[in-house]
């Protein structure tokens, strides 16, 4: 079995040198993000009272097409704006900045990265940012000022373009759509990688899921998690550290001799990048969340879009059945054999 010490002295001897990381939600949950799997802090168990068809629908752009409003509820709390990089978004700027990171694959959408240092070119956000939008529509980009005020109001912004009037959506990948071309140009890195880091992620989501098991064998797999995931540990050469990844880097900036120079550029990033005033951003999503559920409860109405993928959802394990029992109580308000109250 290999273990972090191994690792340690292959990398002070210069037998390490292309460092592939693949990043998810876990590590910027410490930045006040929440991911979306964990039991009760993870975004899905956060949005129950919203009466979703099913959790993801949230992200997925055919429920965006009908329904954008959910989306915009979370929007202010997950604003990238009022967030600073964690000491696991540092770490991965060393390994930059050391000539080691060979690639990174984040699957998260916040630029954190970005704003920790690492360079723009050895790294690729699998699934979009926040830095720019347009219609999901007609593709028209809208104004930045513009979007930065719909976000704060927690309102949906529409199209510009006189009779078009689709939502704007940020330019991150929902399900449904596809990933940018440039993902399958970098992939080959994985199989030229001689350490892959895997940190903060279920492995759930494609493609990046398909990225773990194209690491050669016999080159180490290291995951950075709270649990194992995606059959990591199965092979003699994987390394588990489990727990919190701001932990976990730690461990390994100790184990490699990096550790001052890890906290002192990640105290550097924190003070470079400006943030408004603070923000509790867990307390506004649930505020969000909870005035919004309000809203829909109080009006009565089921988009017709909602309906239909509720319905097309019942049955299914993520269902959530207060809302079915809900949904059958307002059904039977119009009458048994009434419509549906849509809008
Ligand atoms: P996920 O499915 O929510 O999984 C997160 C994983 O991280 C789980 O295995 C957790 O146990 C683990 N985890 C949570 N906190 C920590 C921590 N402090 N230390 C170590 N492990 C932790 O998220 P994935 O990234 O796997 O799924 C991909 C989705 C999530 C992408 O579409 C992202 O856009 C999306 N996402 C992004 C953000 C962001 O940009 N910060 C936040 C939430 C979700």
């Amino acid at each position: 079995m290999a273990d972090i010490e191994t690792i340690a002295s292959k990398i002070k001897a210069g037998q390490i040198n292309r460092v592939v990381v693949l990043a998810g939600a876990g590590i910027s949950t410490a930045a006040g993000v929440p991911d979306f799997r964990t039991p009760e802090t993870g975004l899905y168990a956060k949005l129950a009272p919203l009466c979703l068809p099913y959790p993801e629908a949230i992200f997925h752009i055919n429920y965006f097409g009908h329904t954008p409003e959910p989306f915009y509820a979370l929007a202010r709390a997950r604003n990238p704006v009022n967030l600073k990089p964690t000491v696991s978004h540092a770490f991965l700027a060393l390994l930059a900045k050391k000539n080691l990171l060979h690639f990174l694959f984040t699957q998260n959408i916040d630029g954190l990265e970005l704003d920790a240092g690492v360079p723009g070119d050895k790294m690729m956000a699998v699934h979009g940012n926040w830095k720019s939008q347009r219609c999901h529509k007609c593709k028209t980009p809208y104004p930045d000022d513009l979007m930065q005020q719909a976000v704060n109001s927690g309102d949906v912004p529409y199209c510009l373009v006189a009779e078009c009037g689709g939502a704007v959506k940020p330019d991150v990948v929902f399900f449904g759509e596809s990933v940018a071309p440039r993902f399958e140009e970098e992939e080959p890195k994985v199989r030229e990688a001689d350490l892959m880091l895997i940190m903060g992620t279920s492995l759930k989501v494609n493609p990046c899921t398909r990225l773990p098991p194209q690491v050669p064998d016999g080159v180490p797999r290291v995951l950075l998690n709270m649990d194992t995931v995606g059959g990591i540990g199965g092979r003699a050469s994987d390394v588990s550290i489990l727990g919190a990844c701001d932990d976990g880097v730690r461990q390994l900036a100790d184990a490699f001799g990096w550790r001052d120079e890890l906290e002192s550029l990640w105290a550097g990033a924190v003070a470079a990048k400006p943030t408004g005033a603070e923000v509790d951003t867990m307390a506004l999503l649930d505020e969000s969340i909870e005035k919004l559920a309000k809203k829909m409860e109080g009006s009565r109405q089921v988009p017709e879009g909602h309906r239909r993928m509720l319905e097309a959802h019942l049955g299914s394990k993520s269902t959530n059945m207060e809302c079915v029992v809900r949904f059958r109580q307002l059904r039977s308000l119009s009458g048994p054999n009434g419509p549906i109250t849509t809008s």
